[in-house]
Parts: C-alpha cells; sequence; structure tokens
C-alpha cells in the first residue's frame, strides 16, 4: 500500500528580507499540487498551512545579524511538532514553503525518527551560514548548518536535541554561490557537493547515481529539501535570490525521477517560491511537475 503523504504548508517569509514568498504554499496549491499527488493515486491529507506570527513593522528586523529570530523559531518549533506527528502516524512529510528557514523545522520533526537522516540539499546555495558568517543577516541563509549544529543555541535546540544530521549525510546538489563561512563548513566537516561544475563534467545522471549509492549506503531515511533557486532563473524566475547558471528543468526531471526510482526519500519540501516576483505562476508549476516525477508520474 501507498503511504500517505501529509501536506503542511509554512507561509514564511520572516527567514530573508523579500516579502512574496509567504505566498509560496497558495501558488503550490494553485498550481494544482494537490490534484496531481491524488492523480497518482496517494490518499493526501492536506493540513492546511501554518500561521505564522507576523509583528508589526517596527519589531521586525531589529538590526541583529539573525533577522526575525523570535518568529523563526517559534514557527520552525511548531512545524518540528507537527511532522514529528506526521511521521508518527506513518505519513509522509510534504512541506510547502516559505522560504528555506523552515527547513529547521522540518529537520526537527523528521530527524528523531532515524538513526542516520540523509539530507539532500537541492540549492543554489549552500545555506550553511551563520550569525557570524552571514553576509545577510537573513535566516534562510542558515537551515543547514544549524541542523548540523551550528549556530544560535534557540535555533540548534528547537525541539530539544541536536544535532539533526551528520555531516557525511548530506549531499548539496547545484550549489554555484557560496559564501567564504560556507566553504570554511564543507571543507572541516567534509560535506559531498555537486556544484554545477560537477553537474556540467559529469551529467545530472551520474551525479544522482552516485548521490544515491552514497546515500543508501550509511543512511536509514532521506529528507529531500528542494530550494526553487536550484533551477535556473529562466526556468524558475519566481525566486528572491536567483542565480545565473543553475540546472534545468529536465535535469531536474531526471533527478525527481531517479529519487523516486531508488526509493530513498522518506519526506520533503519545496521552498523558496515567490509568486510576486514570478511569471504567471511558472515556479510554481515547475516546482508541481517536480513532485509530480518525485512521487512516481512517469510510471502511469
Ligand atoms: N536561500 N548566502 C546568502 C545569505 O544571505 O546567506 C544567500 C542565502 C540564500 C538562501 O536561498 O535559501
Ligand atoms: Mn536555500
Ligand atoms: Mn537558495
Ligand atoms: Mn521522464
Amino acid at each position: 500500500m501507498k503511504t500517505n503523504i501529509s501536506i503542511i504548508g509554512v507561509p514564511m517569509d520572516l527567514g530573508q528580507s523579500r516579502r512574496g514568498v509567504d505566498m509560496g504554499p497558495s501558488a503550490l496549491r494553485y498550481a494544482g499540487a494537490i490534484e496531481k499527488l491524488e492523480e497518482l493515486d496517494f490518499q493526501i491529507i492536506d493540513l492546511g498551512d501554518i500561521p505564522i506570527n507576523r509583528p508589526a513593522q517596527s519589531d521586525l528586523n531589529d538590526g541583529s545579524n539573525l533577522k526575525n529570530l523570535k518568529q523563526v523559531i517559534e514557527a520552525n518549533q511548531q512545524l518540528g511538532d507537527m511532522v514529528d506527528q506526521e511521521v508518527k502516524k506513518g505519513n509522509f512529510p510534504l512541506i510547502f514553503g516559505g522560504d528555506h528557514s523552515i527547513a529547521i523545522g522540518s529537520l526537527a520533526g523528521v530527524s528523531k525518527h532515524y538513526e542516520n537522516l540523509g539530507v539532500i540539499w537541492y540549492d543554489a546555495h549552500g545555506d550553511l551560514n551563520s550569525e557570524e558568517t552571514s553576509p545577510s543577516g537573513n535566516i534562510h541563509g542558515m537551515p543547514l548548518a544549524v541542523s548540523l549544529g551550528i549556530g544560535h543555541d534557540n535555533l540548534i535546540n528547537i525541539s530539544n536535541y541536536t544535532p539533526k544530521v551528520k555531516p557525511e549525510n548530506i549531499v548539496i546538489i547545484g550549489a554555484r554561490s557560496l559564501d567564504p563561512g560556507e566553504r570554511a563548513v564543507i571543507r572541516d566537516k567534509g560535506i559531498k557537493v555537486f556544484t554545477m561544475h560537477e553537474i556540467d563534467r559529469m551529467g545530472m545522471s551520474q551525479v544522482m547515481e552516485e548521490s544515491i549509492d552514497y546515500l543508501k549506503e550509511r543512511t536509514d531515511g532521506v529528507h529531500l529539501s528542494l530550494d526553487l533557486d536550484g533551477i535556473d532563473p529562466s526556468e524558475a524566475p519566481g525566486v528572491g535570490t536567483p542565480v545565473l547558471g543553475g540546472i534545468t528543468y529536465r535535469e531536474s526531471h531526471l533527478a525527481m525521477e531517479m529519487l523516486e526510482e531508488s526509493g530513498i526519500i522518506t519526506s520533503a519540501e519545496f521552498v523558496e517560491i515567490n509568486p510576486i516576483l514570478d511569471e504567471k505562476n511558472k515556479t510554481a508549476t515547475v516546482a508541481v511537475a517536480l513532485m509530480g516525477s518525485l512521487f512516481g508520474e512517469k510510471l502511469k
């Protein structure tokens, strides 16, 4: 029997500085995410969107290098609890972002259920900054570091344990914009990274084969964290931090199909869709197509 999919929307935009990414869950629903998954014969449990506490503008961006820390912690604690419940029930958590800071909550909820949780970080960025290294103070540039136990105490201890993932259980795919502090973490911790250079040289097929083999060997579950800015801005323009020279839609489609065939993915999130910056909901449409491949569309 197929596992049930639990959808959790997180209309969060406080992990970065541009409005609009809070509308990501609506954009994904409008693009037909639920219908697509139902077509593939999954039982969908739509848990709706979790409430995000938006403070008065005067209370936002206090000038620290951890913008909106309090709100980001609150939302991720709530998300972590919900994800935890869904995994306990045997459901597949599928989270609709929201900016990438919500991966903190997703991983907090999921990782306690695995001895060795794997993570695929599909992104133009490493999201490995901390208060000390961040060039922006935006927490969406920090969630992978937080999950490794690097960062503010109250962020790394969401759900009361740290770390959520081990560096050797992470694969970053699509990186092409890494800050100096992030490069240092990758080097020091020995994180596996397939940059755009490797994708160009090896082809996506081999990148995915190696990623899947690597994770299969050492993990007992894998969370896919898919930041739409991993995809080239020509095909996914509705993102807040676009970077030229990204992964194509076709390559991404293949990557999702290979993940589906491998059967390793146990939870996923699609983040950073900003409908205000988009062209006719193109980016959410790409995301929904990729969800289709991730959940076995080609087998129909
Ligand atoms: N994202 N490295 C930059 C920063 O501000 O830390 C960009 C982060 C982008 C984060 O796209 O999820
Ligand atoms: Mn990201
Ligand atoms: Mn990114
Ligand atoms: Mn295909």
